[in-house]
């Protein structure tokens, strides 16, 4: 029989990858969705049409519960969350809920279904459990590279709320025996990406200038550096956890570091244009607390699951700009249903 896969933030970009990968591997896949009338979720039924539908939100414990009663899942993947770091200055609590808490719901959820307490320990085939943790845990970095053992400084209440979800999911590992780990994935980015996300902002910034649609581009922080990979990569290395022997946290990034500079540099030249004659930097876009430099240290990833990227930075920022000039040039609305590749 299919082994069944349920997603969280399956109408996110990391959502749309991660259940096609599962798709071509023979799972069945079921995705939770929120809202009455969510516009996302009519791009995810024209996308993905072998993906089936479970109504359900982090800030509703019984929903959750009805959704793993309703998919019997093997595999829980919870990539739901507020993940746009400044909006979680402006809604501080709702990030906490969603991001945060919506961790312990999913947990519980998945524990009162299988009938886990503490008396009760887990099966060998239990529901097996992936946690969308971050490398903005990291946040005001005391080493670099940052590895597993790292030490956490989170600098965003969304930062802070993973780190809460990520202890939260060792916790229940350690708690109950479940079979529940945290990936801390640092940026990856794709054609897909929200358009508010530096990458995309800029991939499509460039598209506009090209097509003569505008004629600036105002950013932030040109300092920071990000360890930018691709998602279609990183959804790869979400699975091969979960297919791990024994249950453990993984880094997964690149090893390579870009400064948004860099990244405007490339992708202005990927279109053949010099970003100098374009960029505007508004000091309104700069955070009131800036990560500055992140760089990951994928090694046990590497060793222990045998994940490696296979799309460069470079490559990754001709891809968004290539695809961003196609959807402009044929009129396409980067917000609208049909605009996922
Ligand atoms: P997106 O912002 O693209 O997707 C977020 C998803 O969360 C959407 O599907 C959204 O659904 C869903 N969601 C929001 N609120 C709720 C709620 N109350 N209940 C259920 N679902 C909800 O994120 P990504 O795909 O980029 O990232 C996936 C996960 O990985 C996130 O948890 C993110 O924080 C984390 N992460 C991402 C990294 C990256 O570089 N992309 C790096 C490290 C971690 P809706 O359509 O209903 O709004
Ligand atoms: P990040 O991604 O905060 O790292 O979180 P984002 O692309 O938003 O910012 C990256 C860096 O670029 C700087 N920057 C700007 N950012 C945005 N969005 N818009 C701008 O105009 C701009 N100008 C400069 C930022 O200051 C920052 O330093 C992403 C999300 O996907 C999280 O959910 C995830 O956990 C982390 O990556 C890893």
């Amino acid at each position: 029989m299919a082994r069944r896969a349920l997603i969280t933030g399956i109408t996110g970009q990391d959502g749309s990858y991660l259940a096609e990968h599962l798709l071509s591997e023979g799972y069945e896949v079921w995705g939770l969705v929120r809202g009455q009338a969510n516009p996302r979720v009519s791009r995810v039924r024209k996308l993905l049409q072998d993906v089936q539908l479970v109504r359900g939100d982090l800030l509703d414990q019984g929903s959750l519960i009805s959704a793993v009663e309703k998919v019997r899942p093997d595999e829980v993947y919870n990539l739901g969350a507020i993940s746009f770091v400044p909006m979680s200055w402006e809604q501080a609590e709702l990030t906490a809920e969603v991001t945060g808490m919506g961790v312990l719901r999913m947990l519980e959820a998945i524990r009162v279904c299988s009938g886990i307490s503490s008396r009760t320990a887990a099966g060998s085939d239990q529901i097996r459990f992936y946690q969308a943790s971050s490398s903005e845990m990291f946040g005001q970095v005391r080493e670099t590279p940052q590895a597993e053992t790292t030490p956490f400084h989170p600098r965003s209440p969304y930062g802070v709320a993973k780190a809460y979800g990520h202890f939260l999911t060792q916790n229940y590992r350690e708690s109950y025996g479940m079979f529940a780990v945290s990936g801390i994935l640092f940026n990856h980015e794709s054609p897909r990406r929200g358009a508010e996300f530096v990458t995309r902002k800029v991939s499509l910034g460039v598209a506009r200038i090209k097509l003569g649609l505008a004629s600036e581009l105002r950013l932030g922080n040109l300092e920071a550096r990000r360890d930018w990979g691709y998602a279609g990569d990183y959804v790869r290395a979400m699975h091969m956890m979960l297919q791990a022997a024994t249950p453990e946290d993984y880094v997964i990034g690149t090893g390579r570091t870009q400064s948004v500079r860099e990244l405007v540099e490339a992708a202005f030249s990927a279109a053949g244009l010099d970003w100098e004659q374009y960029v505007v930097c508004d000091q309104a876009l700069h955070r009131p607390a800036e990560v500055d430099l992140l760089c990951a240290d994928p090694k046990k990833a590497r060793v222990q699951l045998g994940w490696e990227p296979s799309v460069s930075f470079e490559e990754l920022v001709a891809m968004m700009v290539e695809a961003d000039i196609k959807l402009l040039s044929e009129g396409g609305d980067p917000d609208q249903d049909s605009s996922w590749p």
